[in-house]
C-alpha cells in the first residue's frame, strides 16, 4: 500500500500513502497520508503536486474528523420507522442484500425500468463513481441518469462552441494580465486557482469580479461587477458590442478559427451597452470599461464556473461568453483565453467503455430520466410518455433530498409507501431517513480509486491508507456482491477495486508510475487553441451549430423581464451559492465546519430589509408558491439590491422549520443540456413572528 516506509518502531511503523480528494471540487487535490500504524498522523496536500502545492482547503484538512465521525453508518440498516423519520435496526449484509436483490429480481421481472439509479458526485472517482455501479444498471436493464444536475448548461455550451471541455492550463492563469472571475467564488470553490491568480496580481494583473454577490473573492478583486443573476448573456452581448465598435477584434483569429462570425457579429451590434446595462442591472460604464479591459490587455484570460449557467439561459451564456477569447484572439497566448472545464482533456486516457461496459445493455435502450426533475419524477404515475412509474431508486454518491430542486416534491417523492428504496451512503443524510436500506459505504481513505479533475490536467490515484471503518464496504464492492445475489455470473462482475482502477485507464497509462508518484501530468499543447485546432468537425470555434440557433440573451424562468406578475408578488431574485465551509451538503455534519458556518442564513441588502422592516440577525420567513423556508437574516455588504443569498446546501433536517433552500428552487430546466436553475427563483422574505 505504501512506498515510502521509514521503519521506527515495529508497532508504529510510519508509512505515507497518496490519496486524492474525492470531492466535487476542479481542484482535485493530491494528498499524503501519514499514518503510524493504523492510526492517520497527519493528512496533508502533497507538496510535490504543482496545482495542489502542499495546502488542502479548511473542509478537507478536516478529512479524518468525517471519518471518524461517531454518527458514521457502519452497519447495514433497515426501516423501522416511518419513511423520513430515519428510525432503522441493524440487519446482516447477507440479509439485506439478499432482501434487495429479492425485491429488484421482482419488479425487474416486470419492467427493468422501473428501477432508477440515482448517484452524483460524492465521489468524483472512477472506481467508485460509475464501474462496477454501471455495469450492474446496464446488465440490468434499469432506467438510465442524466447526470445534470450541475454542469449540464455550461457543458453543453462549452461543447457546442469549443467541441469539448478544454480550456487553458490552471497554471497559466499566473502569467495573465488580466483575469475576469466570471461567476466564481473562487476562494471558497476553487482556492488552488485563486493561488494563482494572486500570483497574477502581484505581476500587476487586473482581477475583475463578475458576480451578483460581492463574494469573498469579489472583495479581493480590483472590480467587482454585480449583475443580476441570469443576465451573463447579455453582458457578453454588450462587451462584444463594444469590441466591434472600437475594432478591439483579431480579424486573422476570427476569419481562420471561428464559425459564423458574421451572424454573430450582426447580432452583437444590436447591443449597445446601455442596453446590456439596463437588462443587466448595470451602470452602461461598467460595460464600456470591462468592454476597454478587455479588449486592450493582453493576456486576458477568463475564468469562468458553472456558478452562472444555473439559469433559465446558461447554456446560451456560456457560449457567448466562450466566443469572447475567440473575437479578441487570446487564445493565441498560453495565458490567454478561458477554462470553464478541463475534463475532456482526460478522455485521451479514460477506458470508459471497459469501465462501465454499456455492451451488457445488449441492444436494449432503457429510458433516460434527468436527475434534476427528481420529484416529478417519483411522482409520476407512468404514462406512455414516461414509461413505467419508479418502483425502486438506488442512490449513492449523493443526496437528492437536500441537493435536487423543488424539495416539496422531492420529499413526497422519497416518501411514497411503495417505492423501494436503497442508500448507499457514510450518514444518516435527509435522503437516507427516507430508505429502506442503508448500506455503509467506504470513505475515501478506506478504498481504491483514481481521479481525473475538471479543473486542472493531471492524473491522480488514491491507495486506501485505512481498513473500513465497522462493516462499510466500497461502493463498488457493494455492487459486486448485489450482482452476484442477482445471479450475473459475467467475469467483469468478479473484478476487484484495483483491477477497476486500472481498467479505467487505457494501457498507456503508466499504472504503476501513477502509484509511485500519486499523479500524472497529461501531455498536452501548451496554448491549446493558439492556432484553432478547436474538437468541432472543422476545428473552429462555432458561433453557430446547426440545428441550434444563434446564442442569444435567454431570460430567466423567473424575472421581472419574464414573469412580471410573479415578480410582483415575489420581487427578490435568490441565488443559493455553496457555503464555504461545506460542499455541497457535504460536512453540515461536521461540528468544527459546521461551527464555522454557524445556521442557515439569507444576505440581504440593506435597504430591501428596510423596505420590510426586517432587522439584521431576525428570523425570517423565505418564501414564494413552492413553500416556505426560515432562517436568520444577515444584512450584508455582499448582497445588491434585489438580489438575496441563501448560502447552501444545508441538510433539512437542520433548518429552523426542517426545510433549506431548496424548498424554493423550481424544476424548470434549463436552455440547453437540462440542467437546473437554482439560481433562477424568485422569492419574498417577510419577518417571523418571535417565538414565545
Ligand atoms: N467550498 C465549496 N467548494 C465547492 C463547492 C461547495 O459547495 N463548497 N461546490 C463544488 C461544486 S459542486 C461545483 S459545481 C464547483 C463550482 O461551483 P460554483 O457553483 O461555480 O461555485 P462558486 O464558485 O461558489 O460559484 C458560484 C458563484 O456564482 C455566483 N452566481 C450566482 N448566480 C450568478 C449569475 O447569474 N451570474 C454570475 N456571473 N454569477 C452568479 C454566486 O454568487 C457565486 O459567487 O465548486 C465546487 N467547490
Ligand atoms: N440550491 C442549490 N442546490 C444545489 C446547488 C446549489 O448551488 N444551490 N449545487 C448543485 C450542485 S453544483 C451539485 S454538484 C449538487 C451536488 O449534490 P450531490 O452530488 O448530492 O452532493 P453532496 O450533497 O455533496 O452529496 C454527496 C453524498 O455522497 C456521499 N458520499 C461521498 N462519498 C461516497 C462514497 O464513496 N460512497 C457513497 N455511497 N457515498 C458517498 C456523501 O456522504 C454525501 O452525502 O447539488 C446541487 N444543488
Ligand atoms: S475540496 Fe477542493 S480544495 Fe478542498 S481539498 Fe478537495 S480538491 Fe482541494
Ligand atoms: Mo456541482
Amino acid at each position: 500500500m505504501s512506498d515510502q516506509t521509514t521503519a521506527t518502531h515495529p508497532a508504529a511503523a510510519v508509512r505515507v500513502v497518496h490519496a486524492a480528494c474525492p470531492h466535487d471540487c476542479p481542484d482535485t487535490c493530491a494528498i499524503r497520508v501519514t499514518l503510524e500504524g493504523e492510526r492517520v498522523v497527519r493528512l496533508q496536500g502533497d507538496p510535490d503536486h504543482p496545482t495542489t502545492h502542499g495546502a488542502l482547503c479548511t473542509k478537507v484538512s478536516r478529512y479524518v474528523e468525517r471519518v471518524t465521525h461517531p454518527e458514521r453508518v457502519l452497519q447495514p440498516l433497515r426501516r423501522v420507522g416511518a419513511k423520513g423519520e430515519g428510525r432503522f435496526e441493524p440487519v446482516s449484509w447477507d440479509e439485506a442484500l439478499s432482501d434487495i436483490a429479492g425485491r429488484l429480481k421482482a419488479i425487474a421481472a416486470r419492467d427493468p425500468e422501473a428501477i432508477l439509479p440515482y448517484s452524483y458526485a460524492g465521489t468524483m472517482g472512477l472506481v467508485q463513481g460509475e464501474s462496477m455501479a454501471s455495469r450492474f444498471w446496464h446488465r440490468l436493464g434499469a432506467s438510465r441518469l442524466d447526470r445534470t444536475i450541475c454542469a449540464a448548461a455550461g457543458g453543453e455550451g462549452l461543447l457546442q462552441t469549443y467541441g469539448a471541455k478544454m480550456g487553458m492550463h490552471l497554471e497559466h492563469f499566473a502569467e495573465s494580465r488580466l483575469i475576469l472571475i466570471w461567476g466564481s467564488n473562487s476562494i471558497a470553490s476553487n482556492l488552488h486557482f485563486w493561488t494563482y491568480a494572486q500570483a497574477a496580481k502581484r505581476n500587476g494583473a487586473k482581477l475583475i469580479a463578475i458576480d451578483p454577490r460581492r463574494s469573498e473573492t469579489a472583495e479581493k478583486c480590483h472590480q467587482h461587477i454585480a449583475l443580476m443573476p441570469g443576465t451573463d448573456g447579455a453582458l457578453a452581448l454588450g462587451l462584444m458590442h463594444e469590441l466591434i465598435v472600437n475594432d478591439w477584434l483579431d480579424h486573422d483569429y476570427l476569419a481562420k478559427h471561428v464559425e459564423g462570425w458574421p451572424e454573430l457579429r450582426e447580432r452583437a451590434l444590436q447591443w449597445p451597452p446601455e442596453r446590456a446595462a439596463e437588462t443587466c442591472g448595470l451602470a452602461a460604464d461598467e460595460v464600456r470599461g470591462l468592454a476597454r479591459d478587455y479588449g486592450t490587455t493582453a493576456p486576458a484570460a477568463i475564468r469562468l464556473n458553472y456558478g452562472m449557467q444555473r439559469v433559465r439561459g446558461g447554456g446560451n451564456a456560456v457560449r457567448l461568453i466562450a466566443l469572447l477569447p475567440c473575437l479578441t484572439g487570446a487564445w493565441k497566448h498560453r495565458a490567454g483565453g478561458l477554462l470553464l472545464s478541463a475534463s475532456g482533456w482526460f478522455k485521451r486516457v479514460r477506458n470508459d467503455a471497459v469501465l462501465e461496459r454499456p455492451d451488457l445493455l445488449a441492444g436494449r435502450q432503457p429510458r433516460t430520466i434527468n436527475m434534476s426533475t427528481i420529484g416529478d419524477d417519483l411522482l409520476n404515475p407512468g404514462s406512455a410518455a414516461f414509461g413505467p412509474k419508479v418502483e425502486a431508486v438506488i442512490v449513492y454518491n449523493s443526496n437528492p433530498v437536500a441537493v435536487a430542486p423543488d424539495s416539496a416534491k422531492v420529499v413526497a417523492g422519497f416518501q411514497r409507501e411503495d417505492l423501494f428504496t436503497v442508500v448507499l451512503e457514510h450518514f444518516l443524510t435527509d435522503t437516507a431517513d427516507n430508505a429502506d436500506y442503508v448500506l455503509p459505504a467506504t470513505t475515501q481513505l478506506e478504498h481504491w480509486d483514481v481521479h481525473t479533475s475538471y479543473g486542472h490536467t493531471y492524473l491522480l490515484i488514491n491507495e486506501p491508507a485505512l481498513a473500513p471503518a465497522g462493516e462499510a464496504r466500497s461502493n463498488a464492492e457493494i455492487f459486486r456482491q448485489l450482482a452476484a445475489k442477482m445471479g450475473f455470473d459475467e467475469p467483469c462482475f468478479a473484478d476487484d477495486d484495483l483491477t477497476l482502477a486500472r481498467q479505467a485507464l487505457v494501457p498507456s497509462v503508466d499504472f504503476e508510475r501513477l502509484r509511485r508518484d500519486g499523479w500524472l501530468k497529461l501531455d498536452l499543447p501548451e496554448a491549446p487553441f493558439a492556432e484553432g485546432g478547436f474538437a468541432t468537425p472543422s476545428g473552429r470555434a462555432r458561433a453557430t451549430v446547426p440545428g441550434l440557433p444563434l446564442p442569444d440573451f435567454v431570460p430567466n424562468h423567473e424575472s421581472a423581464r419574464s414573469t412580471p406578475e410573479l415578480a410582483a408578488r415575489f420581487p427578490l431574485a435568490m441565488i443559493s451559492p455553496p457555503a464555504r465551509n461545506f460542499l455541497n451538503s457535504t460536512f453540515v455534519n461536521v461540528k468544527s465546519l459546521r461551527a464555522i458556518e454557524g445556521e442557515p442564513l439569507l444576505e440581504m441588502h440593506a435597504g430591501d430589509a428596510a423596505a420590510r422592516g426586517l432587522a439584521d440577525g431576525s428570523m425570517v420567513k423565505v418564501f414564494n408558491d413552492r413553500g416556505e423556508h426560515h432562517c436568520l437574516l444577515k444584512v450584508s455588504p455582499r448582497a445588491r439590491p434585489g438580489v438575496v443569498h441563501g448560502l447552501g446546501v444545508w441538510w433539512r433536517k437542520l433548518g429552523r422549520n426542517g426545510t433549506n433552500v431548496n424548498q424554493l428552487t423550481h424544476q424548470g430546466l434549463t436552455d440547453l443540456g437540462g440542467g437546473p436553475s437554482f439560481y433562477d427563483c424568485l422569492v419574498e422574505v417577510a419577518a417571523l413572528p418571535v417565538a414565545a
